[in-house]
């Protein structure tokens, strides 16, 4: 299943920085996010902003809120259409390149990668005004220095850019050869001496494909699919990285949405799986994102230091708010969130603390490796006068040791509910 539920999210855009992997994806509204009333049961797309996800180990998520936007661009002129991004680092800032639909694309720059995000050129990076061909942005920088970027849908372009990454040098390139399948959503990457472009493949279903080439300049050779088109999907879009000694494609689908409705809506959401490279650098085919194992946990989840609430593998039903301080809001009874591979250790832990704000109340019951596993302890959550308010309520703790599946389980929940962050002593 997708790794986020707690929005609807397109378009990965992986980044490692250090120990950390970082997932920019864009934001499918959820019909309460749809700006026009009117438009609430509209299929299309309804896209405003971007968000930011990061993990330390594959199988829990921390939710980072919306870190930039259109409205970061002054010289747009849509309030829709915040479509697929790809944010890289060069030389400690960190580059967010965007399409602004009918306008080119954009690029904003940060200091750190939660942003804050500034556009430093108050104008597109690149804008071919005789079409609508410019979006999807994939950008990569050789070992050279050289940064090199693709795009567009249904041609491909390319660019390569100056050191500053604000600036082109050259013309734009359209290939004059049409890859097998290509569809849009190119992404850009080198390893072990290999060039790729991965993308998505002729809609619809899309698919995941990709390309290799001794070259960021090609010419490049169509390699076949990474993950087949099927019925169950509609648009993909791949994101590929290596992590902690693994190998991960990102990609799409509306696994989420198919657990309310069938009837189709953009409403995406974002999965992950490894992939294995063959010696000559080909990549495996992998099965639809529901055929697959769920991703393997690349170390276990420390209970003993502040663990953010929106920290997850699971938490269908709830809603993130904030940026920068992100909160876990819309709490009902029977919803849970589900921590994956949580080490109490041997002497286990012996109380919980959680920091909450409440204009209402709610029950949050631990248990161990599933919904109705056992009752390790029980927190009320209670009214604390605004959701702005927060403070901390504890409650004691048996049974927690060794590694285990944490769930938070809510019940007689009532009112506005903002869960900060939790920790076991
Ligand atoms: O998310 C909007 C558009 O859908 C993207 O730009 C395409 O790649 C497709 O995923």
């Amino acid at each position: 299943m997708p790794i986020v539920q707690t929005k609807y999210t397109a378009d990965p855009s992986p980044l490692v920085i250090g120990d950390t992997l970082f997932l920019y994806t864009s934001h499918d509204s959820s019909p309460d996010e749809i700006k026009d009333p009117n438009e609430r049961s509209s299929a299309g797309f309804f896209m405003y902003d971007w968000l930011l996800w990061s993990t330390t180990d594959m199988a829990n998520w921390t939710a980072h809120g919306a870190v930039a936007s259109l409205t970061d661009f002054s010289w747009r002129t849509r309030d829709n259409g915040a479509w697929a991004i790809q944010t890289v680092k060069r030389n400690g800032k960190y580059y967010l390149y965007a399409p602004l639909h009918g306008h080119g694309i954009g690029v904003l720059v940060s200091d750190s990668p939660y942003g804050p995000f500034k556009d430093p050129l108050g104008e597109p990076l690149v804008w071919q005004r005789e079409h609508w061909e410019d979006i999807d942005p994939t950008v990569y920088i050789d070992d050279d220095g050289q940064a090199y970027m693709y795009w567009g849908n249904p041609n491909t372009y390319w660019v390569m850019l100056n050191d500053d990454m604000i600036s082109v040098k050259g013309e734009i390139h359209k290939l004059d050869y049409h890859l097998d399948h290509y569809q849009e959503g190119p992404w850009l990457y080198k390893r072990n001496g290999h060039y790729y472009l991965a993308y998505a493949t002729t809609c619809c279903p899309e698919a995941l494909g990709y390309a290799m080439s001794d070259s960021p300049k090609g010419p490049w050779k169509s390699k076949g699919y990474i993950m087949r088109p099927t019925n169950r999907d509609r648009g993909n879009h791949p994101g590929i990285c290596d992590y902690k000694g693994h190998s991960y494609v990102f990609g799409q689908n509306y696994d989420v949405m198919h657990l309310e409705t069938f009837v189709h809506h953009e409403r995406r959401s974002v999965s992950a799986t490894e992939i294995t490279y063959n010696a000559d650098g080909t990549i495996q085919e992998v099965p639809y994102w529901l055929d697959q194992q769920p991703l393997k946990q690349l170390q276990p989840l420390n209970p003993y230091r502040r663990v953010e609430a929106e920290t997850m593998a699971w938490g269908y039903g709830l809603n993130i708010v904030g940026v920068g301080n992100t909160c876990i809001t819309d709490v009902n009874d029977g919803e849970y969130i589900r921590v994956r591979g949580v080490d109490f250790g041997d002497k286990g832990a012996k109380s919980y603390a959680m920091t909450a704000a409440a204009k209402g109340a709610t029950t949050v019951t631990l248990r161990l490796d599933s919904q109705d596993g056992p009752v390790v302890g029980v927190l009320t959550v209670k009214e604390t006068g605004s959701v702005d308010r927060f403070r901390q309520f504890t409650t004691k703790v048996k049974g927690a040791a060794g590694l285990h599946d944490l769930y938070l389980c809510f019940d007689k929940a009532s009112g506005d509910i903002r869960l900060d962050w939790w920790q076991f002593k």
